[in-house]
C-alpha cells in the first residue's frame, strides 16, 4: 500500500507560507495555479487548432501560436485584475504596464509575467512555459504606478513558472526554497511532487544556442569551450529554445542555461523583468545563481519594462565561471 502523503498546492500554500504572506500572496499564487490549469487545457489542444479552431471558432492558418500567447495573457489578466490583490501587472504581450481598472479594488502586489514563453515551439509539440514574478507595491496608499513595476529582482517576494510539458508542472518559491507541483489531469489538482528542489552538485548539461557562436565575443566562446571540454564527468549539450523547459531540466539534473549578448544583439534576447529575474530568483533559492555575465541578475534595476539582458543561470560554479571569463577578459 502506498503511504506517500498527497498534498495539494492549496494545502501546501496554506501550511507553509510565513505569516506575512498569508492571505493575499497565498491567494494570488493559488489564482496563478488556476490560470495554469486553464492555459494547460488549451496548450494540450494546440495540435487540434487547425481542425477544431480556437476560442470563438475562428481558425486562421498560421496564427495558432500568436493566439495561444494572447489567450494565455488574457486568462492571467482576467483572473487577477479584479481580486483586490494587485496594484499593477506587466505582461510580455502588452507594450505598456497594466493598471488595475479603477472600478476594482487595488491590492499590495505587482505581477510580472510572460504568458507563454517559447511559443514558437508550439507547432512542433515542444514544451512551453509561463513565467511569473511578484513584487510588493512601493506605496500601499496609491494606485499602481510604473515605478512599482521597475523593481530589482532582489525585491521579489515570489516567483515561479508553469511548464506545459509531458506533465504540467508549477514550480515556485516564496523565499523559502523551491517547490514543484504536478497537475493530475484527472483530479484537476496540482499535487506536491518536488519539495525543496536544489541544483544537484554535479551538473550534467549546458544549454546555449551554438548556432549563434559566430556572433559571440571571444571570452564567451572560450567559456563554452571550457564547458564542453573541461568538465569531469563531461557535460552534455541540451538546448530546446524554450527557456522554461531548458531551465527546468537543468534545475533537476544540474547545469547552466545561457543566452549571451551577440554582436547584433548587444543585450541578448531574454527580457529582464518577467523572464530572467524570476528564474534567477528561483535559481538562488535552489542553491544556484543567475548572472548577466558581470553580476547578479537580481541586482539590476530595470529602466524599461521590456528591457533585455544577457543571461547565465544554473549551478553557481558554472555561472561564476562565465563571469570570470567575461569580466576577466
Ligand atoms: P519568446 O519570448 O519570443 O518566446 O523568446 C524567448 C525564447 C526563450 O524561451 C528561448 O530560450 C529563446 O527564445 C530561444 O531563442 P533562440 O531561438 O534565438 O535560441
Ligand atoms: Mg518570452
Amino acid at each position: 500500500m502506498l503511504t506517500t502523503k498527497i498534498v495539494t498546492i492549496e494545502r501546501f500554500l496554506l501550511d507553509t507560507q510565513p505569516d506575512y504572506a498569508r492571505g493575499d500572496l497565498t491567494a494570488l499564487l493559488y489564482d496563478l495555479a488556476l490560470a495554469a490549469k486553464v492555459i494547460a487545457s488549451q496548450t494540450r489542444r494546440a495540435g487540434l487548432l487547425d481542425i477544431l479552431g480556437f476560442a470563438d471558432n475562428v481558425n486562421i492558418q498560421g496564427e495558432e501560436q500568436r493566439k495561444l500567447d494572447v489567450y494565455a495573457d488574457d486568462i492571467v489578466v482576467r483572473l487577477n485584475d479584479h481580486t483586490g490583490r494587485l496594484c499593477s501587472m506587466v505582461s510580455e504581450e502588452r507594450e505598456d504596464w497594466i493598471p488595475i481598472p479603477a472600478k476594482y479594488p487595488k491590492g499590495h502586489y505587482v505581477l510580472v509575467f510572460d504568458p507563454l514563453d517559447g511559443s514558437s515551439n508550439i507547432d512542433t509539440n515542444i514544451s512551453v512555459g509561463t513565467i511569473f514574478g511578484i513584487y510588493r507595491a512601493l506605496d500601499d496608499e496609491r494606485r499602481g504606478r510604473l515605478e512599482d513595476c521597475l523593481q530589482p529582482g532582489r525585491d521579489m517576494v515570489a516567483a515561479g513558472y508553469i511548464l506545459y510539458g509531458t506533465s504540467t508542472m508549477l514550480v515556485y518559491s516564496a523565499g523559502q526554497g523551491v517547490h514543484g507541483f504536478t497537475l493530475d489531469p484527472a483530479w484537476g489538482e496540482f499535487l506536491l511532487s518536488h519539495e525543496g528542489i536544489r541544483f544537484p552538485e554535479a551538473p550534467k548539461y549546458y544549454s546555449f544556442n551554438h548556432a549563434s557562436a559566430g556572433r559571440w565575443s571571444k571570452p564567451m566562446k572560450q567559456y563554452v569551450d571550457w564547458l564542453s571540454a573541461s568538465q569531469t564527468p563531461i557535460l552534455s549539450q541540451r538546448y530546446l529554445g524554450s527557456m522554461v523547459a531548458d531551465f527546468h531540466r537543468n534545475l533537476i539534473h544540474g547545469g547552466v542555461f545561457g543566452y549571451p549578448d551577440e554582436y547584433n544583439k548587444p543585450d541578448g534576447k531574454i527580457r529582464l523583468l518577467y523572464e530572467a529575474a524570476p528564474l534567477a530568483f528561483l535559481a538562488e533559492q535552489a542553491g544556484g545563481y543567475g548572472s548577466d555575465g558581470k553580476g547578479s541578475l537580481l541586482d539590476i534595476r530595470p529602466t524599461h519594462i521590456h528591457q533585455r539582458t544577457p543571461v547565465f543561470i544554473g549551478n553557481r560554479n558554472l555561472v561564476e565561471k562565465a563571469e570570470a571569463f567575461i569580466v576577466g577578459s
